[in-house]
C-alpha cells in the first residue's frame, strides 16, 4: 500500500496514528507531498489533490480520513479502532465525527488567516474560533477521557488539539481545559502519536 500524506496535515495525521496502532505501517510506503501545488504525481490516483489518500495493493485509491481508516479496520480488523458493539461503535463514532469538525475549522482559520488582510473572512474566523472554544469546553466536561482504549474518537481528538497546538498556539486551550490537557499529555506519549508529532512549519 501506498499513502500520500504531508507532515503537517492533521487529516493524514489520524491514518498515520491509526496505522501505527494497527501495526500496520511497515505494510505501507509513505509518500510526502504537497498536496497544494497539485503533484502529477498525487493527481494520477486522486484527482482531488488531497492527502491523506491511500492506494491499496489492488490499486484501488481512497481518499479521505475516515474513509481509509474505516477501509483498514475491515481489512485488518485487530486491534479494533471502532468496537463491535453497537452503541458503543455508535459512541466512538459520534465522537470522531466532532473531532474531524474541529479539525476542519481549525484548517478554515488557517486558510483563512492565510489570505491577504482585504480578502480575509474575519466573520468566519471569529465564528469558528467560537465554535473550537465552545467544543473544548464540551470536551473538558464530556470527553470520556478512557485512557485504555485508543479508538477513532480519541485518535480524532489527540490530532484536533495537536494541529491547534501546531497552527493555533495562541488559543492556549490547556489554560481552560486541564483535564483535557492531562489527557493529551498521557496520549501525546503513546508511539503513534510521538511519531507523528508534525514538524513547526
Ligand atoms: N475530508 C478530507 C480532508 C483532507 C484535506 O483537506 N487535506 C488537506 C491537507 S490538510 C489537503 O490536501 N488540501 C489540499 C486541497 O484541498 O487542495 C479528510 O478527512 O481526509
Amino acid at each position: 500500500m501506498q499513502l500520500y500524506v504531508s507532515p503537517t496535515s492533521p487529516f493524514a495525521r489520524k491514518v498515520r496514528v491509526a496505522l501505527i496502532e494497527k501495526g500496520l505501517l511497515d505494510q505501507v510506503e509513505l509518500v510526502p507531498v504537497d498536496p497544494w501545488a497539485s503533484p502529477d504525481a498525487l493527481l494520477a490516483v486522486n484527482p482531488l489533490s488531497q492527502v491523506p489518500t491511500l492506494v491499496t495493493d489492488n490499486g484501488l485509491a481512497v481518499a479521505n480520513a475516515d474513509t481509509i481508516i474505516d477501509y483498514l479496520e475491515r481489512h485488518h480488523p485487530q486491534p479494533r479502532l471502532v468496537p463491535a458493539d453497537h452503541a458503543q461503535r455508535d459512541a466512538v463514532l459520534a465522537g470522531a465525527a466532532q473531532a474531524q469538525g474541529a479539525i476542519e475549522f481549525t484548517v478554515d482559520i488557517v486558510i483563512e488567516r492565510r489570505k491577504d488582510e482585504a480578502q480575509r473572512g474575519h466573520a468566519m474566523i471569529e465564528r469558528r474560533l467560537i465554535t473550537l472554544n465552545r467544543l473544548l469546553a464540551h470536551w473538558e466536561r464530556h470527553f470520556h477521557r478512557d485512557i485504555k482504549h485508543f479508538m477513532l474518537d480519541s485518535i480524532g481528538v489527540a490530532c484536533a488539539l495537536g494541529y491547534l497546538d501546531l497552527r493555533l498556539p495562541e488559543l492556549e486551550w490547556r489554560s481552560q481545559a486541564p483535564a483535557l490537557a492531562d489527557w493529551q499529555g498521557w496520549a501525546e506519549a503513546r508511539a503513534s502519536m510521538h511519531e507523528t508529532t508534525p514538524p513547526v512549519t
